[in-house]
């Protein structure tokens, strides 16, 4: 139905981290024919799409975020023939494939910049990337003063004087996006990964590509804040759109509503909806909701302030507690367990496309305790006000069994897991009715017999007490979550009946629960509809 919203608008989208997520040769490296593998268990678990992060050839500086040649598979992943055979049986179970693209920069290993380096200062090749001479008497400062987000300038010297920009690691030269034969060479790289089937890409640092002319200097030497209102020269600048212009029309090209979505960090949800106009990109992630604490009003205000934002745009919100660059919700927002549970529930009740991060639903916390020599993260910069790496989140997935690896392959992971992670394996939660995995699936099991909880771009609040959301969906669902540290009384609700909730004693028995009158204090999460009598 043409004039139905396309898939994406209430699309529930899986993140797998290749590395982390399942190892089919037994390497301790998770790869394509691992995930191949565990597509049933992603449908059974009810997600629409697979986000796969970069499985691209990469000298892994950057956990493959530094591409090396972005037609190719790097052979720790496995080939070609492995990818698109990863596509192929996720359609055939009726799960579509989204892939990482890298645009703001590549691999020091690519061959444009190989051929840059080579060259020397002055040649073709150094245009496609940001090569200057430095400051100073000899040359011996950076061009600018502008900071890699990974820490330290972003610039580094050559041998032979000149500097290069890389806004993330040395390893990672930016693209320098005024280059036509940059903009052609993208959007082919977009028609290869079309034409081998994917559904849509997830843009990297989709804000970042287009840098202020003259690269003028940031004027301050404050460290960088992950979101702040900070209006810098090499992020979100307005030439970065007629970028994502041309590439929404390559999407066009194909048949069966291909989609991108921008990983844009833009000062304000105004800015971040400019990504998602009509001729743009189909969404960006929502990271205001993410960096919101578990607090009713801050909620509140948040996802009215991004539906608000992408109305007038026509884009659906979107909502994500967790990725490989964040600490784990679990652990981030406090709280533990229940309200990792709750935060869930409430962001799959809301309009709009929600993002999960592998492990969420195995309720997985970060972990704290990595020693220094394992960490592999090139990255020192500061998540949500923490410090800390990103190795925490990347931690392979426990799959079955009492002991590590837990499933995940035959060897010792690329990172250690926890001995304590048993009975968080999906063996172990599968059948279990409490268990963190069978209420994700119950969700999103929802969420398909009520298209109502994804629809629409609004949401209707109803008078709760301090501390508790409440709003009414399509259909006459009601949502409640309680952020509050106390149990709260609610008001009866005469003949609704529970659907779901986090807590796992108020859905135990759904058919005869009446509606909660007393939310307890752990912060859950419940829908309730009418009874069929209501
Ligand atoms: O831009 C930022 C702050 O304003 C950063 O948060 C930045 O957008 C983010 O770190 C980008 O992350 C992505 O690109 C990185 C990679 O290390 C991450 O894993 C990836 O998600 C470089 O490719």
């Amino acid at each position: 139905n043409p004039s139905s919203p396309g898939w994406w608008h209430d699309a529930v989208i899986y993140q797998v981290y290749p590395r982390s997520f399942a190892d089919g040769n037994g390497d301790g490296m998770g790869d394509l024919a691992g995930i191949r593998s565990r597509l049933p268990y992603l449908r059974d678990l009810g997600v629409d799409a697979v986000w796969l992060s970069p499985f691209y050839a990469s000298p892994q500086a950057d956990g493959g975020y530094d591409v090396a040649d972005y037609r190719a598979i790097d052979p720790m992943f496995g080939t070609l023939p492995d990818a698109e055979a990863v596509i192929a049986d996720a359609h055939d179970l009726g799960l579509r494939i989204i892939v990482d693209i890298v645009p703001n920069h590549c691999s020091d290993q690519h061959e444009w910049f190989r051929r840059a380096v080579a060259e020397g200062p002055g040649s073709t090749a150094r245009e496609r990337f940001h090569f200057r001479k430095g400051r100073g008497r000899n040359g011996e400062l950076p061009p600018n003063d502008w900071e890699s987000i990974f820490g330290g300038p972003a610039w580094t010297r050559m041998p032979d004087g000149e500097w290069y920009l890389h806004l993330f690691a040395p390893e990672q030269p930016d693209f320098n996006w005024e280059h036509p034969a940059v903009q052609d060479e993208f959007r082919s790289i977009l028609r290869f990964w079309l034409d081998l089937g994917v559904d849509g890409f997830r843009v990297d640092v989709a804000h970042g590509l287009v840098k202020a002319p003259g690269l003028p200097d940031m004027g301050h030497g404050e460290q960088l804040k992950l979101l702040g209102n900070q209006v810098l020269p090499f992020f979100d600048q307005d030439g970065v759109h007629a970028v994502y212009r041309a590439w929404r029309a390559v999407l066009e090209e194909y048949a069966g509503d291909r989609i991108a979505v921008a990983e844009a960090w833009a000062p304000t949800t105004a800015r971040t909806a400019l990504y998602v106009r009509p001729d743009e990109l189909h969404q960006a992630f929502n990271f205001h909701y993410l960096n919101t604490s578990w607090d009713a009003d801050r909620l509140r205000e948040v996802i009215d302030e991004s539906l608000d934002s992408m109305r007038p745009v026509g884009a659906p919100a979107t909502w994500v507690l967790s990725n490989h660059d964040v600490v784990r919700h679990r652990t981030r927002l406090g709280g533990g367990l229940d309200r990792a549970r709750a935060a869930a529930l409430l962001m799959l009740a809301l309009p709009g496309s929600a993002y999960l991060y592998q492990g969420e639903e195995l309720g997985l916390p970060e972990v704290l305790d990595l020693p220094d020599e394992v960490r592999q993260d090139p990255s020192f910069f500061r998540a949500n006000g923490q410090d800390g790496l990103r190795d925490g989140c990347r931690v392979p997935l426990p799959w079955s069994g009492d002991e590590p690896p837990y499933g995940f392959g035959a060897a010792d992971p690329w990172l250690p897991q926890p001995a304590d992670w048993a009975p968080l394996t999906v063996e172990a939660q599968t059948g279990d009715p409490d268990s963190t995995l069978e209420l994700y699936r119950t969700a999103l099991a929802l969420r398909r017999t009520h298209p109502g909880l994804g629809a629409g771009d609004a949401v209707e609040w109803l008078d709760a007490p301090d501390g508790v959301l409440a709003f009414r969906r399509p259909g006459g669902l009601v949502c409640t979550a309680n952020t509050a540290g106390a149990a709260v009384t609610l008001p009866e609700r005469p003949g609704r009946r529970v659907l779901i909730s986090s807590l796992s004693s108020l859905s135990s028995s759904p058919s005869s629960t009446p509606a909660s009158s007393s939310l307890p204090a752990s912060s859950p999460l419940s829908v309730s509809s009418p009874s069929p009598h209501d």
